[in-house]
Order: structure tokens, then sequence, then C-alpha cells
């Protein structure tokens, strides 16, 4: 073979090769799926990373996946519902651009955790964007958005009393207003916005969770 015509392959080949590297080192802004075990978490993140509709079993490690919204690459980040990895999510948190939070409409028992997660996160003050998407509303005993939401409102106030009285607990950010009934809404205060949604996976039901990463990525 010509000297010239190897010297160009082999400039080619390591020019792959290197960019190839560089894609995986590449950090991008990240989006973090976050809620209970088995709200759905897998399930959305492959409809987003693959576009993909499939049935999912419980995880045993985070996915991660780099999707382009609207021309800007992020990262997004499916983290098992086991409490065990909250820790991890805990450390992403302060510099992603927000949290999608998967609840089971269906699943009553796992709204009292959901709420002291909530109540952590924010106490944290991260992350500053959170949607909470109140899925599986194809089921027919799925609970309704407002009635969530006053669910876990009524939970985080309960957690405001017993916490703001706990002294031990001396690094806890102030979560809502005092002397007033917990509201998503009083967070802005502390610049965290946080959003509800339902829907359904199966009915492909995802467009607000769309405009969300949307939202959050063009900051
Ligand atoms: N009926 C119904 N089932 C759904 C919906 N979304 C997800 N599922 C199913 O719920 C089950 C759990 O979904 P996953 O996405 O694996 O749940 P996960 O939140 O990742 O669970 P962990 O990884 O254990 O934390 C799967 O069988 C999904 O197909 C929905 O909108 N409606
Ligand atoms: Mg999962």
């Amino acid at each position: 073979m010509d000297l010239w015509v190897f010297i160009g392959l082999a400039l080619i080949v390591v020019g792959f090769v290197y960019m190839l590297a560089k894609k995986k080192t590449l950090k991008y802004p990240e989006v973090l799926i976050f809620g209970p075990v088995n709200s759905g978490k897998t399930r959305l993140f492959y409809m987003l990373s693959e576009g993909e509709m499939m049935n999912t079993v419980s995880s045993m490690k985070p996915n991660s996946a780099v999707i382009n919204v609207k021309d800007k690459m992020v990262s997004v980040i499916d983290y098992p519902g086991h409490h065990f990895y909250y820790q991890q999510l805990v450390s992403k948190a302060p510099t992603c651009l927000g949290m999608i939070f998967m609840l089971d409409s269906t699943d009553k028992q796992s709204f009292k955790k959901a709420a002291e997660e909530l109540y952590e996160l924010m106490s944290l003050r991260y992350p500053k964007e959170i949607l909470i998407f109140c899925n599986k509303q194809d089921q027919p005993f799925a609970k309704k958005i407002l009635m969530i939401e006053s669910e876990l409102s009524t939970e985080i106030e309960r957690l405001k009393v017993v916490k703001e009285n706990d002294i031990s607990d001396i690094k806890r950010e102030k979560v809502g207003k005092a002397n007033e009934r917990f509201e998503f809404s009083h967070m802005q205060d502390f610049n965290i916005k946080v959003e509800f949604a339902e829907g359904s996976l199966v009915k492909n039901d995802i467009q607000e969770i769309k405009s969300f990463i949307e939202r959050v990525s063009k900051a």
C-alpha cells in the first residue's frame, strides 16, 4: 500500500477513536428521573432515549443516555427507586437542570415515602426545577393530580412541624412558609419551582414531560 494512503487511513482511524473517546467523556447537563419503585421511571427513560414503548422490570442500577433536545445535548439519568440510590441522586442535584419525580398514581402507600424524599430535597434547596409526574392514569384506581398534590402537601406539612422542632436537625433549611400550611408554590420564595402533571406512559402521554425537559434545557 502506498505510504501516504496508509498514513491517511491511520489518521482517520485515530481521529475516529479520539472522537469516540471524547463523546464518552463529554459531560452534558443532566436531567434526573427519580421517585418510588415501580412508578415508571425506566419505562420513561426508554421512551425518551430510544423512543420505544417497552415493558420494564425493577432496575438494579441507574441508566443514562444522552438525548438531543432542540439541538442541545442533555444527559438523562434514571435512578432505581430504592432509597439506596437517593444519596447518588442528591450528589447530582446541585448541578442538574431539573428532576422528574415519577409517582404511580395507584400506589397510595408510596406517597408517604415520596413526600419524605421531596421534603429532604427541598430542604437541601436542590434541584431548582422539579416536575412531579402522576403516572398510570390509565388505571381505574389512579388518584387524580389534585388529590395527590393535596396528600403530598399534607404529609410535608406534618414533616415540617416534626423536623422544625427537632433541635438535632441543624443543617436543614426551612421548607415552605413559617406559620402557613405548606404549599408547593411557597418554594418559589427559595427559587425552587415545583410543577405537577399527570398522564400515562402506556398511552404515550409524555408531552408535558418533554416540554419540561425542553424548558429546563433552555436555561
Ligand atoms: N398501566 C401502566 N403501567 C405502567 C405505566 N408506566 C409504567 N408502567 C409499568 O409499571 C412497571 C414498572 O415500571 P418501571 O419503569 O420499570 O418502574 P421504575 O420506576 O423504573 O421501577 P424501579 O426501577 O424498581 O425503581 C412496568 O411494568 C411498566 O411497564 C403506565 O402509565 N400505566
Ligand atoms: Mg427502573
